[in-house]
């Protein structure tokens, strides 16, 4: 069987600034935020995006309007993300992305307007230590809480393993290295918007009321695997049962019953709302849209870093944060129509 094997050489500690890396995820399965990685100077302003309808070329899933119940009723929550309590959300009809935007629709992006990522003006994003093609000098940070993760001088969307990496035949992987404010910058070109958390989840859900995936409550790797996650030991041994140790084609995987792939597994995909674990009450709501301020925005739907033994997070009701300003090689984003 093919897998990856890491050489065991060691965690280093690079001697950057270290902050908690990943406090809101406590099994450690999030990157680190921005200044968890390391801080290496302050970035330049942005570049200014036209804003407008740009080209977009992500196939579209409608959702109809419809109630459910948000949350976690399985008992697979973790207990500092606040999945509970359940509560019923009404939303309307909307249309969402079928799958993560694209490599390839992300550089149409960057063509159109000349944006630069965080990444970019920051210099450096989160990379998996399996992950990386740049040099031992390229290497700006190993967090302590989450040594898995290294900093790397020079990742970006375009060079998502650092120096030495490219897109070359990943054209159709989902955009990675962006953060929840590229994905603002991309949404205002397109003439988009994040999906709301609750839309995210009832998007996922796929029709199916009250269950822990897309398809249903059979297990992820019932009758094959069903998701891009870990499999092996992590985050050491990756034994690539679903064929991916990182990314897969946006495409790949069944749909789930409102034709969305891959909500769960491939990548975490930022929603509009500020993150908090008191969100949710019990009372009935209509169009959530999160609290009115906070320090991260949620993430949902976990990665191929996902390993049931640290991180069950590939489920419809899980959540993640993080910086908006942070960036990583296993989060990307979908959108839906403003
Ligand atoms: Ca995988
Ligand atoms: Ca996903």
């Amino acid at each position: 069987m093919t897998q990856v094997t890491w050489s065991g050489k060691g965690f280093r500690d690079y001697g950057g600034r270290m902050n908690s890396p990943d406090a809101g995820c406590g099994c450690g399965c999030g990157a680190p935020s921005r200044s968890g990685l390391l801080s290496i100077g302050t970035p330049p302003g942005l570049a200014p995006v036209a804003t407008g309808r740009g080209a977009h070329d992500i196939p579209q899933a409608a959702i109809p309007a419809g109630t459910f119940v948000m949350g976690d009723s399985s008992g697979d929550r973790n207990s500092a993300d606040g999945e509970v309590p359940l509560h019923e959300v009404t939303l309307s009809a909307f249309s969402i992305d079928a799958t993560a935007v694209t490599n390839d629709a992300f550089a149409a992006f960057i063509e159109a307007t000349g944006y630069v990522t965080e990444a970019e003006s920051f210099g450096y994003s989160a990379v998996f230590h399996l992950a990386v093609t740049a040099p031992d000098g390229d290497i700006v940070g190993v967090p302590a809480q989450t040594p898995w993760w290294r900093g790397v001088r020079g990742a970006f969307w375009r060079r998502p393993g650092g120096a030495g990496s490219s897109l070359d035949g990943i054209g159709d992987h989902p955009v990675v290295h962006v953060s929840w404010n590229d994905a603002q910058a991309y949404c205002a070109w397109a003439g988009r918007r994040l999906p709301t958390e609750a839309e995210w989840e009832f998007a996922s859900r796929g029709g199916i009321d009250g269950a822990k995936y897309p398809w249903g409550d059979e297990e992820v790797d019932a009758g094959g695997w069903r998701a891009n996650i870990w499999q092996g030991t992590f985050p050491t041994v990756n034994t690539l049962e679903d064929g991916f140790l990182t990314t897969a084609p946006v495409s790949s995987f069944a749909p789930n019953g409102y034709g969305l792939r891959q909500t769960v597994g491939n990548v975490w995909e930022w929603c509009e709302d500020w993150f908090s674990p008191r969100t949710y009450s019990p009372q009935p709501v209509t169009a959530p849209r999160g609290p009115d301020r906070g320090a991260a925005r949620v993430l949902r739907g976990g990665s191929y870093l996902c390993h049931i033994s640290y991180c069950n997070r590939y489920r419809n009701s899980a959540r993640s944060q993080n910086t908006p300003d942070s960036s990583m090689g296993n989060a990307g984003f979908r959108t839906v129509a403003a």
